[in-house]
């Protein structure tokens, strides 16, 4: 039997570099490797969790899919799917919440994070984020889940739900462990934190122009000196550097020890090889667009088999459980 991956990324808007190089990377790289099972899906109902426009999610959760698309996941060798559209990661989470305390979700560090973003938004929802993402990994039983590094204790909040109901109800759910990535980190654009949708300023789309990249990177406070402990923006520019060009970060790495690195022709130069990557990408979703039959049979087959899995799980469970 093939070791089961599942990722997905929430339908808040278009992907940006941060989504690209700590969770696609990733999901890109095991959905190549034949020893695994892929499952990758808009993470919509996760959505739900903060604020959102229903109007804009009924566009992004289709739109996350053709990103998912245009980025390399390849429906042949992956399960592509929507969230909502297999209701039984919901059932599950309901059964996991069984198991976990409220104490516990309202300490995890991810919780008070989007509480203070969003004051008046402290729902059972957001709350039980954690046990519907256990839910949406352990229903296939995946064993790797390619995401960022904001995502590990959400992680361990898997682990012990599968190490509870293993030993409450002899269910043979496996620990599940990151799949790490270069890119498990990209810090924000402002300096500040991560790079993230819900940041204005903080982060570069993968749709962008050369001209809009050049602009958000040229907007990247940095100092009026060089060399010496770098602040947090000149580290961000360092960190793209070093992802999309290895080779030249040791050349601008020696400039800024020497105290006579030019931060204009590095921003330029990041902001180049940052398009570069991403003209291809945008080039496959520009051919992808018109074509909505095929996107459709795409999200048709990928929930109706997504759905096949995540049931018999539902089944076991439930009868595991006494229902
Ligand atoms: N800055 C980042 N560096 C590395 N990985 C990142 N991810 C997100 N930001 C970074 C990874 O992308 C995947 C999707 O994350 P998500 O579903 O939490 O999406 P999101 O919440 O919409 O992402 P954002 O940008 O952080 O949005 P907001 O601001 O709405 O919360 C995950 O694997 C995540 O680790």
């Amino acid at each position: 039997m093939k070791k089961r991956v599942l990722s997905g990324i929430r339908a808040t808007g278009r992907l940006h570099l941060g989504n690209y190089l700590g969770a696609v990377k990733g999901m890109l790289e095991l959905q190549d490797n034949p020893e695994y099972e892929t499952f990758y899906m808009v993470a919509d109902v996760h959505t739900i969790t903060t604020p959102y426009n229903i109007e804009d999610l009924r566009k992004n959760r289709r739109e996350v899919i053709i990103d998912y698309l245009s980025l390399g996941l390849d429906p042949e060798k992956s399960t592509i799917f929507q969230q909502s559209e297999v209701p039984e990661h919901i059932e599950l989470a309901f059964y996991f919440s069984s198991v976990v305390t409220i104490a516990k979700m309202q300490h995890l560090p991810t919780f008070k994070e989007k509480v203070k973003q969003y004051p008046h938004n402290s729902t059972m929802a957001l709350l039980n984020y954690p046990i519907l993402m256990a839910a949406d990994i352990l229903i296939y039983k995946a064993e790797l889940v390619p995401v960022g590094i904001d995502q590990e204790p959400h992680l361990e909040v898997a682990r012990e739900i599968a190490r509870r109901f293993n030993q409450d109800f002899s269910t043979d759910f496996p620990q599940p462990q990151r799949f790490k990535t270069e890119g498990e980190y990209i810090p924000s654009l402002t300096g500040e934190g991560k790079m993230s949708k819900s940041v204005e300023g903080s982060y570069i789309n993968l749709t962008d122009s050369l001209e809009t990249i050049r602009k958000k990177i040229r907007a990247v406070p940095t100092s009026s000196t060089s060399g010496g402990e770098k602040t947090e923006g000149v580290k961000t520019l360092f960190t793209l550097l070093a992802l999309f060009s290895p080779k030249s970060h040791e050349d601008f790495e020696r400039k800024y020890e020497k105290g006579n690195l030019q931060y204009l022709e590095l921003k330029d130069f990041i902001s180049e090889i940052i398009f570069r990557e991403l003209e291809p990408i945008q080039k496959k979703r520009k051919e992808l667009e018109p074509n909505k039959e095929y996107i459709d049979s795409v999200i048709k087959e990928g929930n109706e088999k997504a759905r096949e899995a995540a049931r018999e799980t539902v089944r076991e469970v439930k009868d595991k459980m006494g229902l």
